[in-house]
């Protein structure tokens, strides 16, 4: 077999179903384990480094220690920073449509308000609903690319301040109790950490736009002409062209190269119930394109409220 027909050898071209121009393939026939050989464990990181986000069908076979064990072979296991994992995982986070923090309507990357966010996420359909409960990725190597120039040049230079922190009543179309809990246990620890808006992917070299939910100002900039501004570069990058929309069945497994894309669950299924596990990997702290580093600038443990 030549490389013009597979992947590394292991994956054939045929198996790698492209979704949209941009972003997005769906890889047929491997039924994902924490077995694989690593030709093709190595096969499908490349396949995810060109694609930013892969889809598998029919992955029903998973378990919570299953998918752990598969995910584990792209790389360290890491639990949600505040909420912390599922009970006798390793870093399984499940978002239920029914609790606070279930239902993840919003365009961001996970977890960017501290510095080395996690590189990838591995997502599995436990419970979806009849209809609805997409999810949507864009691109945001191809979106910085598609900026036009002189947005390009000021994207390069700028920095800005994450936050788990932040305004949840402006920013969800939960309910206000759902928020109030799932807020506390979220914010615990607060961080705020300085990333350049510009950051060089570590093992493509493609710049990627690090922005999304958690940016609360840009450096230096006052947060009205912040939020002008941020609106701008979203909206460059939730262009439908950079994105691509995955419609879920029970037993699907979505992986994302979380250093180059951001995503968005569509909240449009009602009171149907949804839920969907995450295992995450650990990932490198940004650089910007003149060698920088992200910082942390905060990370205080919130003081508890005190009983009346
Ligand atoms: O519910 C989804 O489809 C995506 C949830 C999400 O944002 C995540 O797992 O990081
Ligand atoms: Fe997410």
């Amino acid at each position: 077999m030549t490389d013009a027909i597979t992947i590394d050898n292991v994956i054939p071209r045929a198996d790698i179903v492209k979704r949209s121009a941009r972003i997005g393939a769906e890889i047929r026939n491997i039924k994902l384990s924490g077995d694989l050989p690593e030709q093709t464990i190595a096969a499908i990181n490349r396949v995810l480094l060109e694609h930013k986000v892969i889809f598998f069908r029919d992955q029903n076979h998973l378990d919570d220690a299953e998918q752990e064990r598969f995910a584990h072979r792209l790389g360290k296991l890491v639990p949600h920073p505040t909420v912390g994992a599922t009970k006798g995982t390793a870093s399984i986070l499940e978002l239920d449509s029914g609790r606070g923090g279930g239902r993840a309507d919003q365009w961001h990357t996970d977890v960017t308000f501290v510095d080395a966010y996690p590189k990838i996420s591995v997502l599995r359909g436990v419970v979806i609903p009849e209809f609805g409960g997409d999810t949507i990725w864009s691109n945001t190597a191809a979106s910085y690319l598609d900026l036009p120039a002189p947005l390009r040049k000021l994207a390069d230079e700028l920095w800005a301040v994450h936050s788990n922190a932040y305004d949840y009543a402006v920013k969800t179309r939960a309910s206000e109790a759902d928020r109030k809990q799932f807020e506390e246990v979220f914010t615990a620890t607060v961080y705020e950490t300085e990333h350049p808006v510009v950051r060089v992917h570590p093992e493509t070299g493609e710049r990627t736009l690090v922005l999304g939910n958690f940016v609360q100002r840009f450096v230096g900039l006052s947060k009205y002409d912040s939020q002008k501004l941020f609106d701008l570069f979203q909206s460059h990058i939730t262009a439908p062209e950079n994105t691509v929309r995955w419609n879920w069945r029970q037993g699907d497994v979505v992986i994302w190269d979380n250093r180059a894309t951001q995503h968005y669950a569509v909240n449009d299924y009602g009171d149907q119930h949804r839920v969907v596990r995450r295992a995450t990997i650990d990932g490198e702290v940004p650089v910007s394109i003149d060698g920088r580093s992200s910082v942390t600038r905060v990370k205080a443990a919130k003081p508890q409220a005190k009983a009346a």
